[in-house]
């Protein structure tokens, strides 16, 4: 071959799969945005919160991969009993649970030893283990630059990490420890609430895009939700 063509054919094979990699990877993906009887669903709306516990359907291997089949919070620490955040996505693998308050004699998630107070009833994904991944379809309102605030739990710190589109968009992300030995009660370590601001920053284009959130290093953590705001230049 000429060399000439030879490396013209290479520029452009190079340069090619990032976006046809992407749009394949939407165009042959088998999951849906969530929805059910109180949340209408669609594609989660960037800028915006994009909540954990609002996974795609589709389940155990195509829109998340879970550690076991049982969801240990709705039916197993929050007993089934009719209402619809105790038995939230009961069937699914995904682990599932929300922010508790007025608890007594102990508080659960309003305690002294949250950095920020999260709010009430917000449905969280937790029994997070190294593995585990799972799915948000989002609907992005215009191409560019978006830095995500994290509100989150985490027992011991960690790592994660955000594919957009099934490739790696931010490489391992440290998760500081939300540990404190100032509380007596060893349970609640899984509840001390914390915003990473910022954790990340991302480019996005506009339209539908598949976050994947992958737990890399540690897991018990909690994931509430990824706040996208658009970076300003
Ligand atoms: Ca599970
Ligand atoms: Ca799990």
């Amino acid at each position: 071959m000429n060399p000439r063509v030879f490396s013209v054919c290479f520029i452009v094979a190079s340069t090619l799969p990032t976006t046809a990699f992407s749009q394949s990877f939407v165009s042959q993906y088998k999951g849906s945005p969530y929805h059910d009887t109180r949340y209408s669903g669609g594609p989660q709306r960037i800028p915006g919160k994009v909540l954990c516990a609002h996974y795609d359907l589709g389940g155990e291997g195509v829109a998340y991969y879970d550690t076991d089949p049982k969801n240990h919070g709705s039916g197993e620490l929050n007993p089934a009993d009719g209402s619809y955040l105790n038995e939230f996505r009961i069937h699914e693998g995904v682990d599932t649970s929300y922010t508790k308050f007025n608890r007594k004699p102990d508080p659960i998630d309003d305690n002294p030893f949250d950095k920020i107070v999260p709010p009430a009833d917000l449905l969280y994904v937790g029994w997070t283990e190294p593995g585990e991944w799972f799915n948000l379809t989002v609907d992005v309102a215009k191409s560019g630059t978006y830095a995500a605030d994290f509100l989150y739990t985490s027992n011991r710190g960690g790592t994660i990490s955000v594919d957009v589109n099934g490739k790696d968009a931010t490489g391992s992300l440290q998760i500081t420890t939300t540990n404190d030995p100032a509380d007596p009660l060893a349970w609640r370590q899984w509840h001390h609430w914390n915003l990473a601001s910022q954790l990340f920053k991302v480019r996005l284009s506009k339209g539908k895009n598949v976050l994947t959130v992958r737990i890399l290093t540690n897991g018990n953590m909690n994931l509430a939700y990824f706040d996208f705001k658009p970076v300003r230049r």
